[in-house]
């Protein structure tokens, strides 16, 4: 069924390698978005769409989840937004004749790169049992399939519900709404494979598991820790926030294996200095750290803060703020103190005069932000690692106040909405009885199925239904090969999806592909246009609407959501779903009665700019956890092992990619062209394994389960990362990551953390495409 992708899809194993850069977006990053705007878009709608992005009467940029600097008025999108936007207006599309002319076989043959670039899906498709094309179906007869489907389950925890976070507020909460009249707390989503151990480790310590820094904020901190994040690509519009820091005398300091060219220095195309002058410094200390070692650092830190307490008592903790705001503190100083040097030297990498300079930062500075992403969130001991984070920010009252905080720096451009929606596998109680309440049903308090455990029950036979609300579920989740498998044994897959992807054609014994409208798109309907909702990395609430004229064929998520509810539930069911799926308003009111901060939901949302939710660290310095206080928390030290010969491999994006949508071959910051197939690797470990630089190689996860995950065929890139660690491209990568190696307590694929050794090259004919 795999192979390598026949004719046009091009080559992507002959990478070009040129020296990293050391500064991210400047005049060339926008000339680039425009060009590729208008490959896909032509000249006029092009500039159309790329207008409306990020206005106040526009679309919600579908890039990423970083807010917008002046909402109000000035028109901001980036590079990266823009091949986002493109991704979605373009003019290409999948027609009925093209699924005539591709078996599904033929399609799983070739890259998600060349299924992306065959443009948008515009009419629902079928692929009944044994077929092997897809073919048109009405969206009256899908939604009878998925009604007769549903009927044939033993019980509703075999339906499984995914969403992937670029679905709107309003179909989030029609969404888990249906899985719960159901009867089902089945709501896996892609935070579970991103964000979670953020919450995990926030609602634990602080009682929220948002961030609690607005743009403000950040423009005035003394000092922002970036860790385990790549703005100048993922969140390049963060970048402009961390030039306002450096204007106002503020300090960076980035934490990664890699030198990441956007936190470098960041040249602003807005700005005489960023077109034609050298740009802005941005990090003023780097620390490249071991993957795995940020644990080991923020203890050593905070060890550090302690000893310069003792040296000078009374003027490095917040002592005031400890002892009215916090529970904890002495075992947890008491265990701080047995911090052993060794452990942290070599867990981190790093010269130890290095850490003692970024705790004299840390001393110099009132107010302190730490910021990060995945390379904090993805490896075994992640939650304990952004425990440690919170115990930092503690200990110098940094939560609560202005210039201070976390700043978890959210993906998918609605993750966090969605999760406020309910959209989570295991809601707390206040929320059950909220909605009960409002609907007039008792929704199931036994938790669901994570993104893993999902997986684990599909590959167990214990599910009938997979329902993907958007995203590309089997190209982003862990151990691919073991996932696709686990898919296969549903009896219906359904799609709703806005381009062609990998989990269109890995499918149960019957599949459906329901085009929808995406961002960019004008949604009118019998009650008039309609706008969507959408949250921020930072908890502000905004409405967005799409303007470009859509295929006809094409109805909104929530449309299809609330058909495939009266579908499954029957018309017996009292929720008012067809009223739901054409006014969105109607919906919004009930939103505002059962999700606390979205009271008089309809009115605020219409204010240009939206409004923030509340958030109580941040608003009152009040923490609702289990305590009713901040939690210090113990974290054991932890030394990521790595055995002899063997190297820890993390997952990462390149500049040219969306997650599982690969825009384009290059990844130019970094230096390498035309190609995705490559590892990153210091040249001294280039050196010390025996592995020539431009050479190909296999690369082979370890794990105790016996099973040989094999990605063949890498070029050898001799690159500045951190010793004893390896770098490679997801998806191609992610058969590597094997499904039982998650986070502690959140779950999470360790994305970021294999153990790899590698083989010699097996040839680019035993490539597996994805
Ligand atoms: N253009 C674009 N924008 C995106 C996305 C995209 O794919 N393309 N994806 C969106 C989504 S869903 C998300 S979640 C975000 C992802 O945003 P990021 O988290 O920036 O994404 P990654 O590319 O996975 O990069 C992880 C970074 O962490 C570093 N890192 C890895 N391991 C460690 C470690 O152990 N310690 C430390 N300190 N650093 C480490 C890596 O070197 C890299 O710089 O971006 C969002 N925005
Ligand atoms: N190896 C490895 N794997 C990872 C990660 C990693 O760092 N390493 N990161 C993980 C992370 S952070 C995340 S968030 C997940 C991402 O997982 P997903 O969110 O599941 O994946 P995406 O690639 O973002 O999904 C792209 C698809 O979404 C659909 N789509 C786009 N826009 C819309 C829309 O408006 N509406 C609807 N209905 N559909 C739309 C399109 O069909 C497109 O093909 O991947 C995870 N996987
Ligand atoms: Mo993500």
């Amino acid at each position: 069924m795999t192979g390598r992708a026949p004719g046009p899809d091009p080559v992507q194993d002959s990478p070009r390698i040129t020296p990293p850069r050391h500064h991210a977006v400047g005049v060339h990053a926008v000339t680039n978005a425009m060009r590729m705007a208008q490959r896909q878009m032509g000249v006029v709608r092009g500039a159309r769409a790329l207008l409306r992005v990020n206005q106040p009467d526009g679309f919600d940029c579908p890039g990423c989840a970083w807010p917008e600097e002046d909402k109000i008025h000035k028109a901001e999108f980036c590079e990266n937004g823009a091949k986002a936007v493109a991704e979605e207006a373009t003019r290409r599309r999948v027609t009925p004749e093209f699924f005539a002319r591709h078996a599904v076989a033929d399609l799983l043959g070739r890259s998600g790169y060349w299924l992306g670039q065959q443009g948008r899906l515009t009419r629902p498709m079928l692929l009944e049992e044994g077929a092997t094309h897809y073919a048109p179906v009405g969206w009256e007869r899908a939604f009878e399939i998925i009604g007769e489907e549903f009927a044939a389950l033993g019980s509703p925890d075999e339906a499984v519900f995914y969403t992937s976070g670029r679905t709107p507020n309003e179909p989030a909460f029609a969404l888990q709404l249906f899985a719960r009249r159901l009867g089902t707390n089945n709501l896996p989503d892609c935070a579970n494979m991103c964000h979670e151990s953020t919450g995990s480790a926030l609602v634990e310590t602080l009682g929220v598991g948002k961030g609690s820094v607005s743009l403000e904020d950040i423009h005035h901190a003394d000092l922002v820790i970036v860790a385990g994040q790549n703005p100048g690509t993922n969140h390049p519009r963060m970048m402009a926030a961390l030039e306002q820091t450096k204007d106002n005398g503020g300090r960076i300091i980035s934490v990664n294996p890699l030198p990441e060219a956007g936190l470098e220095r960041f040249k602003n195309p807005q700005r005489p200095r960023g077109v034609v002058g050298s740009g802005t410094k941005l990090a003023d200390l780097f620390l490249q750290i071991r993957a795995g070692g940020d644990l080991a650092l923020f203890r050593a830190l905070n060890l550090l803060l302690l000893e310069a307490e003792d040296a000078a008592p009374g003027t490095v903790l917040d002592r005031a703020f400890i002892e009215e705001h916090t529970l904890g503190f002495e075992a947890w100083e008491k265990d701080a103190r047995t911090t052993a040097w060794d452990d942290v030297l070599t867990a981190t990498g790093l010269p130890r005069e290095r850490i003692e300079r970024a705790a004299r930062m840390v001393l110099e500075s009132k107010s302190v932000i730490v910021c990060w992403a995945l390379g904090l969130t993805q490896h075994k001991h992640s939650v304990p690692t952004l425990r440690e984070v919170v115990d930092f920010l503690l200990l110098r009252g940094n939560v609560g106040r202005p210039g201070a905080g976390v700043c978890p720096v959210r993906g998918h451009s609605n993750v966090q909405g969605d999760r406020t929606m309910g959209i989570f596998e295991r809601m707390p109680e206040a929320f059950h009885a909220a909605l009960d309440e409002e609907f007039r049903f008792t929704s199931p308090r036994r938790h669901g199925y994570d993104s893993v455990n999902a997986i684990k029950a599909m590959r167990d036979g214990k599910v009938g239904i997979f329902v993907g609300m958007g995203g590309n579920f089997v190209a982003a989740a862990p151990d691919t090969p073991v996932t696709e498998d686990a898919v296969r044994r549903c009896a219906l897959t359904v799609q709703i999806s806005t381009k062609l992807n990998r989990s269109h054609l890995v499918t149960g014994t019957r599949a459906l592909i329901l085009p929808t409208l995406g961002r960019s798109d004008e949604d009118r309907t019998a009650a008039g246009p309609q706008f969507v909702t959408v949250e921020d990395s930072m908890g502000l609430v905004h409405a967005s609407r799409g303007r470009l004229k859509g295929e006809p064929e094409l109805r909104s998520e929530t449309s299809i959501v609330c058909a495939m509810a009266r579908a499954a539930l029957g018309p017996g069911d009292d929720v008012p779903w067809e009223e739901f799926g054409v006014d969105l308003d109607r919906l919004r009111e009930r939103i505002a009665r059962v999700v606390p901060g979205f009271e008089d939901f309809n009115a605020r949302v219409r204010e240009p700019g939206g409004f923030a939710l509340p958030h109580a660290p941040r608003d009152t310095r009040t923490f609702p956890t289990h305590t009713g206080k901040a939690n210090f928390t113990v974290n054991d030290m932890v030394v990521p092992h790595i055995p002899e010969g063997r190297l820890l491999l993390q997952t990462l994006r390149s500049h040219d990619q969306y997650n599982t949508t690969v825009y384009g071959l290059d990844d130019r910051y970094r230096g390498v062209h035309d190609g995705r197939r490559v590892v990153l690797v210091s040249p001294a470990d280039i050196e010390g394994l025996g592995l020539a630089e431009g050479a190909y190689t296999d690369l082979v996860s370890e794990w105790p389960d016996g099973r040989v995950r094999r990605a063949a065929h890498f070029k050898v890139v001799a690159y500045p990362t951190a010793r004893g660690c390896a770098a490679a491209y997801m998806p191609e990568a992610t058969v590597l990551v094997p499904l039982d190696h998650t986070s502690d307590i959140s779950n999470t694929p360790a994305y970021k953390s294999v153990v790899i050794r590698f083989e010699p090259d097996s040839g680019p004919d035993a490539v597996v495409v994805i």
